[in-house]
């Protein structure tokens, strides 16, 4: 560890003066909207004016230029010191109009930044610890593309890091892949103020934070936060390193308001006027509520100018690749998929059909990946540990190591949180669409960051297989219930279910086609028939629902299913046809994409004037919208439990005959 320079001189002049217009317009927006977070920025003001004025390489005129160091407020509470920065360097959209109304509805300044809304955000944060392993991804993608596109990609990911991050369990997870794969340029400024919500953090951690990043191959760094020059050297050592890097910045919350400074009290609530008088004094800092003199606002001006001279370099570099080379990095960056992959996956389709597999779902999913990774370059897949369970891996899907980032496929480690954020990372980045896999039970353990993956509308693909209690002997605590009906709860994040091989490529078709929302793929571990036995160019699945075996008599009854169920729902359907009850059968593959459609077609799907009885080996809850409280459901409200997949089906009345003798009692 390196403790850097006990004989710095003193700030000049210039450095207050920028330092304490971030501090005044933060504690001056938190007072106005009468709520906020004054203390963090207060205290990470000399870190991030050095930071900002001579490290990071940002253009305001571009915010979305490739090439640019990313800036990450973990510690998304202090989000008026992302506010009032990118402000002072001129980004158009933060008007000081912005700023003082901060918090309120229709603004672009929220309570914690969101990605979206102003620009020069790169992430969503405010829950703690994500925007870091959020960083780590986009650290990672930083890597993955510069190994691409080793003359134009170049740039750093900083993070902005409170104590409440640190404490995070989702931090380790973070913290042990950037060490794992050396991720050099990935610098971790750490907010060391000893405060947090409740008091002292003495009160709740004891850890030697600088010791854990160092086991975890880290360079470390420890200097004082108030301290321009030793701030600035311990950059220089970060960008050197050849590890990513911890910065702890010893810091004072709240610096400068007398009274508050140094305590909790400093957190999470406005200063009060006599405080944030007496801080004006403190600060010599003389000038009126929001009221940035026009000297330095220059001065911060100017760093934000400069950024145009690196932006334009680069726009240089840039033209002078290979056609080649442009297309596919513009591509990359847009998001877009080769014009012919619809035509490749209705031939692939098509080839199901003749061949009529019966892979289980998660098998069907790697047959698609095999088709759809060959062609769209831009996929990196991954597992938490689960490569050989999700069969997330490809031939062309190479492992990314710390010595080469070439590959395409990550090793996650028993890291699902992490996984998760990473995968957000890498998707907010640019230039990747990232997929990766673990059981659908433990979806809960990656949850904070699959609803941010929505929330932030990024296209991440969870490949979630061993969905029910199908997965058999592995028993209750990997047997997921409630799971899809958790996940169906959070909104913009859509849900597949397939079927069969089919299905599952064309899930795979509007996953990848949905760039504004992220999906599950809810996959079985157990084989599957192909129910889709003729052959359609049309991707029946981005309807959420259609009628997959119409009645051959009038129809009384209609069975809606979900995946592993479509096939019992079909056995059923001969069973109650034999008995000259007319039943049709609808797969739902997508809740999400079914309610989209209108409301006739709708309607027409689900059967008007017939029983509805849905079958999903999952719990009941929100069936009944389709079904109606007068229909049935045939699934598991309980836990699993640990036995053979067919004895567990029939012990828990998942059976063709449990649909028949409800459909026949209801009739
Ligand atoms: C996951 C999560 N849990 C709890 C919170 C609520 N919260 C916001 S800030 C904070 C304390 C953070 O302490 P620290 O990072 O040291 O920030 P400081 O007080 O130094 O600004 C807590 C508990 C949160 N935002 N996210
Ligand atoms: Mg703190």
């Amino acid at each position: 560890m390196n403790e850097i320079g006990l004989k710095s001189s003193p700030n000049t002049a210039k450095h207050n003066d920028m330092a304490n217009a971030i501090r005044a317009l933060a504690m001056d927006a938190v007072q106005q909207a009468n709520s906020g977070h004054p203390g963090m920025p207060m205290g990470m003001a000399d870190v991030a004016t050095v930071l900002f004025s001579k490290f990071l390489k940002f253009d305001p005129m571009k915010p979305d230029w490739p090439d640019r160091d990313r800036f990450v407020l973990s510690a998304g509470h202090g989000s008026t010191l992302l506010y009032s920065l990118l402000h002072l360097t001129g980004y158009k959209d933060m008007t000081l109009e912005q700023i003082k109304n901060f918090r309120q509805l229709g603004s672009i300044t929220a309570g914690h930044p969101e990605v979206g809304h102003a620009t020069g955000v790169e992430t969503t944060t405010g829950p703690l610890g994500q925007g870091l392993a959020t960083a780590v991804g986009m650290a990672l993608a930083e890597r993955l593309q510069a190994a691409r596109y080793k003359d134009i990609v170049d740039h750093y990911t900083y993070v902005v890091a409170g104590d409440g991050c640190l404490m995070e369990g989702i931090s380790h997870e973070a913290i042990s892949f950037a060490g794992h794969l050396g991720l050099e340029k990935l610098i971790v400024l750490w907010d060391d103020n000893s405060i947090s919500i409740d008091g002292a953090t003495d009160l709740s951690v004891s850890d030697d934070q600088k010791k854990r990043f160092e086991a975890a191959g880290w360079n470390v760094l420890e200097i004082d936060g108030h301290n321009a020059e030793q701030i600035e050297k311990a950059l220089e050592l970060a960008k050197a390193s050849n590890q990513p890097s911890l910065i702890a910045c010893r810091t004072t919350i709240g610096f400068g308001a007398p009274n508050k400074q140094g305590t909790a009290s400093a957190h999470g609530a406005p200063l009060g006027d006599d405080e944030i008088a007496l801080a004006r004094k403190e600060l010599k800092w003389p000038h009126k509520p929001f009221d940035i003199p026009v000297k330095i606002l220059d001065c911060w001006r100017t760093v934000g100018t400069k950024g145009a001279r690196h932006s334009a370099e680069w726009e240089k570099t840039f033209s002078n690749l290979s056609q080649e080379q442009k297309t596919a990095f513009e591509t990359g960056q847009s998001g877009e998929l080769p014009a012919d992959l619809d035509d490749i996956i209705a031939d692939y389709k098509e080839r199901l059909t003749e061949e009529a597999p019966g892979w289980a779902t998660r098998k069907s999913s790697q047959e698609a990946l095999k088709v759809i990774n060959q062609h769209v370059p831009e996929m990196i897949g991954g597992s938490a540990d689960l490569t050989g369970s999700n069969l997330t891996q490809t031939p062309e899907m190479l492992p990314v190591t710390a010595e080469d980032f070439s590959g395409r496929y990550i090793y996650y480690g028993v890291r699902e949180f992490g996984m998760a954020a990473i995968m957000n990372g890498i998707a907010l980045h640019k230039g990747f669409i990232p997929y990766g896999g673990t059981f659908l039970v433990f979806t809960d353990y990656a949850r904070p960051a699959i609803r941010l993956s929505a929330l932030m509308e990024q296209r991440v693909i969870y490949v979630m297989t061993h969905d029910s209690i199908g997965l058999g002997e592995d028993g209750p605590t990997h047997q997921p219930v409630e799971h899809l009906a958790a996940l169906r709860a959070i909104p913009n994040l859509n849900v597949y279910r397939p079927a069969d091989a089919v299905e599952t490529a064309e899930c795979w078709q509007m996953a990848l086609k949905t760039k504004s929302s992220p999906s599950i793929l809810s996959l079985s571990r157990q084989g599957l028939p192909l129910v889709r036995t003729s052959h359609t160019s049309d991707n029946l699945c981005s309807l959420g629902g259609y009628e997959l075996s119409p009645a051959n008599l009038e129809p009384k009854i209609t069975i809606l299913a979900t995946g592993s169920e479509v096939s019992l729902a079909l056995e059923a359907q001969k069973k109650l046809e034999t008995d000259g009850i007319g039943t049709r059968v609808v797969s739902m593959p997508s809740w999400e994409l079914f309610d989209a459609q209108d409301i006739t077609y709708k309607t027409n799907t689900l059967g008007p004037g017939t029983i509805k009885i849905a079958v999903e080996a999952g719990c009941s809850m929100g069936w009944a919208k389709y079904t109606g409280l007068e229909g049935g459901f045939v699934g598991i409200d309980s836990f699993g439990a640990s036995a053979p997949a067919g004895d567990l089906y029939k012990h828990f009345g998942i059976t063709a005959d449990a649909v028949v003798k409800m459909a026949k009692d209801k009739l």
